[in-house]
């Protein structure tokens, strides 16, 4: 009996993007540079996507700003990040010369922040393929003004990101049950995809003190735990769009897990809280992946994206 060597086709397109492969990083897990190339080759990744980045630099929130828990963590970061100048000066060059595709994420308190990030975003080398638009970061003072919870806010920062002149991408929040008119708006105001989707609201109580255990208090769950959540996301949000480019995120933490978003509908995944316990996790996926693909005769990553609608 021969072994099949039969080469998998995984590329996949996101609008006029097209990747070598539908494994990314998630933002917030990679870093803002090269962090992760002592653990992996950025290059072999679909794109490393970096933390959320303001026009200024910002300090972030009070430790703790992390925490395990069953199956996940909570985060409260606070969007720390050095601005987009000095990451286009100090970060992004060492990420480049690995020689890895880049998204630079983006985020802002109004309308007009998310438009200036992205104006210091148009000089950026062509190594940023795109820009991905974080208008769904749980982690906001006023969590009411969460962009990605109104379609017209959803609608003025896809816009405002326009001024990057590059492919733009709307990470949404699994918060509102109405993702999916969110996503219909991302793609109206000029989207080419939607990373479906950012962290789940939640909080740990630390039963000593009787306090919220995160510094900030409440905070985002990701992980494993609420990987249920974000396909049935995108499940919703390919039944609601078609064949709009929906890019999973949300506790992948092996090829299977990938495959359970490409069925949903996402052409690519991000991969995030996995890469805190293996940093080398987004490459372990990539190569379990082809090999999944391999053992299930599955040629090209297109027969993948969306069956589970039947
Ligand atoms: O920095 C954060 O606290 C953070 C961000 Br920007 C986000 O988009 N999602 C999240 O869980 N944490």
């Amino acid at each position: 009996m021969s072994r099949r060597t039969a080469a998998v086709d995984l590329t996949t397109r996101l609008g006029s993007i097209v990747l070598p492969n539908p494994v990314l990083t998630a933002s917030g897990t990679a870093g803002h540079g090269h962090e992760l190339a002592d653990h992996l080759d950025p290059s072999t990744l679909g794109a490393v996507v970096v933390k959320s980045l303001h026009a200024e630099p910002w300090a972030g929130n009070p430790a703790p700003r992390v925490h395990a828990t069953p199956s996940g963590m909570v985060n409260s970061v606070g969007l720390q990040g050095p601005g987009v100048e000095a990451w286009l000066e100090h970060d992004l060059p060492g990420l480049a010369a690995t020689g890895a595709r880049v998204v630079a994420s983006i985020w802002g308190r109004t309308v007009d922040e998310f438009a200036r990030a992205a104006e210091l975003l148009a000089g950026a080398p062509d190594v940023v393929v795109a820009v991905e638009v974080n208008a769904s970061c749980p982690n906001l003072e006023d969590r009411r003004a969460l962009f990605a919870h109104s379609v017209t806010a959803t609608t003025e920062v896809v816009d405002a990101a326009g001024a990057a002149g590059r492919p733009r991408w709307a990470k949404l929040s699994p918060n509102t049950p109405e993702l999916p008119d969110m996503a219909a708006a991302a793609i109206a105001a000029g989207a080419e995809a939607v990373t479906v989707a950012n962290t789940v609201l939640g909080m740990v109580i630390d039963t000593e003190t009787r306090r919220p255990l995160l510094g900030a208090g409440r905070g985002g769950l990701s992980g494993p735990a609420i990987r249920p959540v974000a396909v049935r996301a995108v499940f919703d949000t390919r039944e609601a769009l078609g064949d709009v480019p929906i890019i999973g995120v949300g506790g992948v933490a092996s090829a299977e897990d990938a495959v359970q978003f490409l069925l949903a509908g996402a052409s690519a995944v991000q991969v995030g809280t996995a890469t805190f316990a293996d940093p080398r996790a987004p490459a372990r996926i990539l190569r379990d992946l082809g090999r999944w693909c391999d053992r299930h005769g599955v040629a090209r990553l297109d027969e993948l994206i969306g069956a589970a609608h039947g």
